[in-house]
């Protein structure tokens, strides 16, 4: 597999970065600690370590290197369409570099080879209580699928070390992750079709063959693989991600990792927000029976600080300006669906809510994420069941944490363990100065 080859070659020069980092600047102060930060949920600390993603402020989150506009220019698409495959993105997450049309068809091709769902995870799914989420039957199929890891098989067997156990882990997340959408869909027409199942079409790639097992038609095979290639990762502090790379230093394969992501990604201030996002949208719009002038949405802003809640899809933990992953989804609503009621408020928002956050005056960053715009595109494709949304960022979010569990295996990062203090050592600090 030339994937497997090219990996092989780059993770022996990073070993080595890595191993001279240690031996040589290990010392080397990285920053300093404050009490805000130890109460504040570590905002700003910089204790993780990785090449896959990094989140400028300013400029947005950048994939090995490569802003959302380039990845939309640069990587290779399906004729005919107007984003890239995932595939590719999932290849320049993995491997740093832009794939060529052949590198692309490896994955592609492997995907398809890879994405049948066994039968017992179907089984499964049908017997679970209607009312379970869909983000929890897709943890449970993922860890339904444990048994399948050949990471834990080879470990039971005494067959891993540090130095080969990156290709056991490369091997379950070739295994799982093509896997990931299939069930999505099938959980999605299971839930609110009436389980009429489509089968899968073998001609199709990873967001097109997703699009074609909702049931929906063009363009919303070209909404998922933007959406997918948009959210595949965030550097990795951020909840989803970091909870899987956790559950991985200890060692557990890319089942229990993902699935332990999958979890963590189900808040309301996390995956939870395109839903809040949309509601919001919808509330407005049935309070007011009709697109609201400036003035009278500007009001509605203050009526949701004043009742103490904030406006879902504004600001972000570490982001300073509009998220550029919201910027492409505005210019994909833009282009498709201009005239639509719902998209047309977002674009509304976007003229009003920075100065009523900026004169509100506590929310950090008075920008749009990109949790404000999804839910409204999904919504015009007949996607309008909230509780599916966490499981559209899993299938995008599995691409970027699953390149991230093989990349620290290969560098063989250690098992996560920070101290803690009590707040009564944090006092006796404060006593000292
Ligand atoms: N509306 C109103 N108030 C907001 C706000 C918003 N959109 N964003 C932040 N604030 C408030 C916070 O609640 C906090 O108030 P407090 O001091 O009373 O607790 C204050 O501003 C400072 O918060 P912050 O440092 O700017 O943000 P944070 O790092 O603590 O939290 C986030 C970041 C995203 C959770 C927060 O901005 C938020 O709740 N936004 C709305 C939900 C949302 O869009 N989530 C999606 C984030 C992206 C993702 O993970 N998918």
């Amino acid at each position: 597999m030339k994937l497997k080859e090219k990996l092989k070659e780059k993770i022996e020069t990073e070993r080595e970065r890595v191993n001279r980092l240690l031996k040589e600047h290990g010392d080397v102060k990285v920053g300093d600690i404050t009490i805000a930060q130890v109460i504040g949920g570590m905002r700003g600390l910089k204790v993780l370590v990785t090449d896959i993603s990094y989140l400028d402020p300013f400029e947005g989150i950048r994939y090995r290197g490569y802003t959302v506009d380039e990845v939309l220019q640069k990587l290779p698409k399906p004729k005919g369409a107007e984003m890239p495959y995932d595939e590719a993105q999932f290849y320049l997450l993995m491997t740093g570099d832009i794939p060529t049309e052949q590198e692309v068809q490896e994955i592609i091709d492997l995907f398809k080879e890879k994405r049948k769902v066994p039968n017992y995870v179907y089984k499964v799914l049908d017997s679970m209580p209607t009312q379970a989420r869909p983000d929890v039957m897709l943890a449970v199929a993922v860890d339904t699928m444990q048994q399948e890891s050949v990471f834990a098989k080879a470990y039971a067997e005494n067959k891993i070390t540090k130095q080969n156990a990156w290709e056991y882990m490369l091997e379950d997340v070739l295994n799982l992750l093509p896997k990931i959408p299939m069930i999505a869909a099938y959980i999605y027409r299971l839930k609110y079709k009436n389980n009429n199942q489509i089968p899968e079409n073998p001609d199709l790639d990873f967001g097109g063959n997703f699009a074609h097992m909702m049931g929906i038609d063009k363009p919303y095979d070209d909404f998922s693989r933007l959406y997918f290639i948009l959210l595949s990762d965030h550097e990795s502090g951020n909840v989803s991600a970091h909870t899987t790379h956790l559950v991985a230093s200890a060692w557990a394969d890319a089942y229990y990792s993902l699935a332990a992501g999958i979890n963590g990604l189900s808040g309301p201030l996390h995956g939870g927000a395109t839903q809040e996002a949309l509601k919001w949208f919808q509330e407005l719009l049935k309070k007011l029976n009709k697109i609201p002038t400036k003035e009278e949405l500007e009001q509605f802003c203050w009526d949701t600080l004043n009742s103490g809640q904030v406006i879902p899809g504004y600001g972000h933990a570490v982001l300073r300006k509009t998220d550029p992953r919201f910027v492409a989804q505005l210019e994909f609503g833009k282009k498709h669906l201009p005239d639509d009621k719902l998209f047309q408020l977002v674009s509304l928002l976007y003229e009003v809510a920075p100065d009523v956050l900026t004169k509100h005056g506590k929310a950090k960053n008075p920008w749009p994420n990109c949790d404000n715009i999804t839910g409204t595109i999904q919504a015009h494709y007949g996607v309008d069941q909230y509780e599916f949304y966490p499981v559209l960022f899993d299938i995008s979010r599995s691409m970027g944490v699953l390149s991230n569990i093989t990349w620290d295996r290969a560098l063989g990062y250690p098992i996560e363990r920070p101290k803690s203090v009590t707040l009564k050592m944090l006092e006796s600090l404060v006593q000292k100065d």
